[in-house]
């Protein structure tokens, strides 16, 4: 069966806890919720794994190698800055998918620059927490393509 990891990045922790006017009510356990119950219908094994630190986020991406089928990664804030997120994604020689809660392309200049989509099979945006769900079920599409 394959298994993925599903990585959320700084600040997701606080999902539907602050500012919900951006980025709804449901919490990171209902997303996580959501994501187990997803993969038990399509017949995929999940991680699910949040940090607010650069560096986990690395740690994590790298255990991925040789180990898991895809990544699926929600970088927050640091997909626009950071480039050791996108060397660490080429390095664990994983397909990733980049993934947003929020269309970042109709909000500020800065949230258009990604480093992640450089390195990504592809990008899920602005369909809230659905995108992750979609995202499962893209990168099984994406692996059943590749076989
Ligand atoms: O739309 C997304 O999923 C983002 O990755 C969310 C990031 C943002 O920096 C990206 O540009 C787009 C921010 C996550 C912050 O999450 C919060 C959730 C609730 C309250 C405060 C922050």
């Amino acid at each position: 069966m394959p298994g993925f990891l599903i990585l959320n990045g700084p600040n997701l922790n606080l999902l539907g806890l602050r500012q919900p006017e951006v980025y709804g009510h449901t919490t990171l356990a209902d997303v996580e919720a959501m994501c187990r119950e997803h993969a038990e219908r399509i017949g995929v094994t999940v991680e699910f794994a949040q940090s607010n630190s650069e560096g986990t986020l690395v740690d994590h991406i790298h255990s991925c190698r040789e180990r898991l089928d895809g990544l699926i990664l929600n970088a927050g804030a640091y997909t626009h800055t950071s480039v050791a997120l996108m060397d660490a994604i080429s390095s664990a020689e994983v397909p990733a998918i980049e993934l947003h809660l929020s269309n970042v392309h109709a909000r500020e200049e800065f949230r258009h620059v990604s480093y992640i989509a450089k390195v990504a099979v592809g990008v899920i945006c602005g369909f809230g927490p659905r995108g992750y769900t979609l995202a499962m079920d893209a990168m099984q599409a994406h692996l059943e393509r590749a076989r």
